[in-house]
C-alpha cells in the first residue's frame, strides 16, 4: 500500500462483506449458526468433525498413532467440514463447538456425552484418555504441555497472519508481511535451538507434542504449507528440519495427515470410517 491510499481510520468500523480475499464469503462478525443441519453420527463412540488443514491434521494424526500403538478403543469416524462452504455454521457443528473452527469432536462412550473443542483441548483428552503420547514423567509431562500450548498460541500468527498476508490477502502488502515473516522466523528459530539438544520436543519421548507442532512448522520447513520454504530460507534451521523429516516418516503421520483431505492433488479422503478407508486411499 502506498502513502498515497494510506488508510484512515473511520470512527466506527464498517463490515465490507467481499474484501476480496479467500474466505470473503464465509467469514462474518458474529458466531452462531447460520443454517439447520444435524451433524452424522457412525458406529464408533468417536467422531470427529474436521478437514485436513493443520489444525484437523493434529487430531487424525493421532488418532492415527494410538491405533498404530494398539489402542483399539481409539476407532472413530471422522466426517467432513468443508471450511470454504460454511459448514462449520450449521446449527449441529455449533453445537458441538460454538467457535465454529475445525477440528471438533464427541464422546459417546461417556454419560452424558461430552463436546469436545480446540485441537490442544482434543489432543490433551485423548492422550490422557488411553494414557498413551503423554510422558509419565512429571518433568516430561509438564514440558508436553508447554509446548502443546505454545503451539496452540503460536500458531496463529503463523496461519491468521503470515500465512494469510502470504497467500490469501488479494495483494501483496510489505507491512503485515514483514510483520508476521519476523514473528515465525523467530518462532521458527525457536524450535531450532529446542531441538539441537532434544530429539522430540518433550525431550526423548515423542509426544503429542509433536503431533501439535508438526503440521504447522514440520510442513512450512519441508515447504507444503504456504509454499514459503525459499522465501523463509528454511535450510537455516537445520534441527527443526531433520525433526520435521524424521515425524513425517512415520506412518500412522502419513495415514493421519490424508484424513478430511478432500481437495488438491495427492491421496484424498472425505470420511473416514475404518483403517480400509486409508488403506485404499493410500494405494
Ligand atoms: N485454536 C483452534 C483453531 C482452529 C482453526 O482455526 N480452524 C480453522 C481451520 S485451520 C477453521 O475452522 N476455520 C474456519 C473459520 O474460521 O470459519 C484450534 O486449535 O482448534
Amino acid at each position: 500500500m502506498s502513502k498515497q491510499d494510506e488508510y484512515k481510520v473511520p470512527r466506527v468500523w464498517k463490515w465490507e462483506k467481499e474484501d476480496g480475499s479467500k474466505f470473503s464469503s464465509t467469514n462474518r462478525p458474529t458466531s452462531g449458526p447460520t443454517h439447520d443441519q444435524a451433524l452424522p453420527v457412525g458406529d464408533h463412540d468417536l467422531q470427529l468433525y474436521s478437514m485436513a488443514t493443520p489444525n484437523g491434521q493434529k487430531v487424525t494424526i493421532l488418532f492415527e498413532e494410538l491405533l498404530a500403538a494398539g489402542i483399539k478403543e481409539a476407532e472413530y469416524d471422522a466426517w467432513p467440514i468443508s471450511i470454504g462452504d460454511g459448514d462449520q455454521f450449521s446449527s449441529g457443528f455449533v453445537q458441538n463447538n460454538p467457535n465454529s473452527k475445525i477440528p471438533a469432536m464427541m464422546d459417546y462412550s461417556v454419560n452424558p456425552p461430552l463436546r469436545l473443542f480446540e485441537s490442544g483441548a482434543i489432543m490433551q483428552y485423548l492422550a490422557e484418555k488411553f494414557d498413551a503420547f503423554i510422558p509419565q514423567d512429571p518433568i516430561a509431562r509438564t514440558e508436553c504441555r508447554n509446548w502443546l500450548f505454545w503451539q496452540v498460541g503460536s500458531a496463529p500468527y503463523l496461519g491468521g497472519g503470515f500465512g494469510h498476508f502470504y497467500t490469501y490477502a488479494p495483494y501483496a502488502m510489505q507491512y503485515p508481511i514483514d510483520r508476521f515473516t519476523l514473528e515465525i522466523k523467530r518462532q521458527l528459530d525457536v524450535l531450532d535451538k529446542h531441538l539441537s539438544y532434544n530429539t522430540y520436543m518433550a525431550g526423548d519421548e515423542y509426544s503429542i507434542a509433536d503431533m501439535a507442532i508438526w503440521p504447522w512448522y514440520g510442513n512450512l520447513v519441508l515447504g507444503k504449507v504456504y509454499d514459503a520454504a525459499e522465501f523463509l530460507q528454511v535450510e537455516d534451521y537445520t534441527h527443526l528440519l531433520r525433526w520435521a523429516k524424521q515425524i513425517g516418516e512415520r506412518d500412522a503421520v502419513k495415514r493421519g495427515e490424508v484424513v478430511n483431505r478432500f481437495w488438491g492433488d495427492g491421496a484424498n479422503l472425505k470420511e473416514r470410517h475404518s483403517a480400509k478407508d486409508i488403506d485404499k486411499a493410500l494405494k
